[in-house]
């Protein structure tokens, strides 16, 4: 009933609205509506709280439903829990780029779900514990990769130190006892973890990563004296070394706290495996699900993480190109949606800081957006996670 009604509607606005008044009285009016109700449903301070108006397919899509926020300028004292941040970032990637376009393609992907609906299998509703908001993009220059994801971290940074919005009471995880909004951030390629990193670990300390990913991404940068760069130049980072860095910055957790999930990516030499070691991960390769199956996988990254904050990166070439395909860096053999879930349910109670959800290309993507759908739902999940464990010590 409520499309028609919804149809009819829009149909009357634009009419009204284009002054073609006459169509008003060609059009059979629904019983016990009359047409001056129809002006005042679509008054503004109805079109986005309204059931009716908050279809799916129109309005302003933002994650999952999520309140639009101006984060960074008008709205940027209004309190809140979690904050979506868009990172359109894709000029750090070694093969396809293309993942600048996936904020707005996970948006769109996340249209049907809803921060104020239930999660079955996770068993939550989520605005009943987070006031979740979207920022929108962080605005990231595509000329100089120092400069944008700069820009990125100090993004990220100005909504950590900010108080969150419904304080769950008890002893705070952070540093300074306060309760600090969390941050999903939807990317980009996957370079933009390290300046998120940095955001998180100012606030948190060191952090346990649960890295959801075909690759390892720890590659120790070459030295400047093999690369193209200057003499003393600093080596520029990428998605395939960020983890290097964030270890060297003293942003992760000690040796064998952190975890790499659904690993299959080809190697350059076997050493790979020693400084991604000493970097400070274990791995669990993507094979393992057919031996331990999920709840083996869950035991591994529990054991892993401790009590940890814990901070979670996911690469969506995690799961299967057959499923998700829509990456630069595809890899067979994946983690499927199925799996996915099962894993996530199982990471229930953990102290999830902070989020990333990275490497959705939606150039690449399926017309029925199959792989934006995917990382939505992953993206949804995660919020679920966040519900579910107050930062509580
Ligand atoms: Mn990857």
């Amino acid at each position: 009933m409520f499309s028609t009604f919804g149809t009819l509607a829009t149909a009357l606005y634009l009419s009204l609205a284009s002054g073609q008044e006459q169509f008003l009285a060609s059009v059979p009016v629904p019983h016990g509506v009359d047409a001056v109700n129809f002006t005042k449903l679509f008054a503004p301070e109805h079109v986005f709280k309204e059931a009716w108006a908050e279809k799916s397919w129109n309005g302003l899509t933002t994650f999952a439903g999520s309140t639009p926020l101006r984060c960074f300028g008008s709205d940027a004292e209004t309190p809140y829990d979690v904050a979506v941040l868009g990172a359109p970032f894709d000029t750090a990637t070694s093969f396809r780029p293309g993942a600048r376009f996936g904020p707005n393609g996970i948006r769109q992907g996340a249209r049907r779900l809803g921060v104020s609906r239930i999660n079955v299998p996770m068993k939550i509703r989520v605005s009943d514990h987070l006031d979740v908001v979207d920022c929108g993009d962080v605005p990231m220059v595509f000329i100089d990769n120092k400069v944008a994801l700069r820009q990125l971290e100090l993004a990220n940074k100005m909504v950590l130190k900010k108080t969150d919005a419904r304080s769950s009471g008890g002893t705070s995880l952070a540093k300074d006892g306060k309760f600090h909004p969390r941050v999903l951030t939807l990317g980009g390629d996957h370079t933009i973890t390290l300046p998120l990193l940095r955001g998180v670990a100012d606030v948190y300390g060191p952090v346990s990563v649960i890295h959801f990913d075909s690759h390892i991404d720890t590659w120790k940068p070459r030295a400047w004296e093999e690369g193209p760069w200057l003499p003393g130049e600093e080596v520029p980072v990428t998605h395939g070394s960020y983890f290097w860095y964030a270890h060297n910055e003293g942003l992760l957790a000690a040796n064998n706290s952190n975890i790499h999930v659904g690993i299959r990516g080809a190697l350059n030499s076997w050493e790979d495996y020693d400084n991604d070691y000493d970097v400070g991960f274990i791995i669990s390769h993507a094979d393992e699900l057919e031996d331990i199956g999920w709840k083996g996988v869950v035991k591994k990254i529990r054991d892993a993480v401790g009590d940890n904050p814990v901070y979670i990166s996911l690469d969506i070439d995690v799961i299967d190109p057959g499923m998700a395909p829509a990456t630069g860096t595809p890899e067979i053999g994946g983690i499927t949606t199925r799996e996915i879930k099962k894993i996530l349910q199982g990471l229930s109670g953990l102290k999830i800081v902070g989020a990333d959800i990275v490497e959705v290309a939606p150039g690449y993507d399926t017309q029925d957006e199959i792989t934006q759908i995917t990382a939505a739902n992953i993206g949804w999940d995660i919020l679920a996670l966040m519900a579910k464990a107050p930062l509580t010590a």
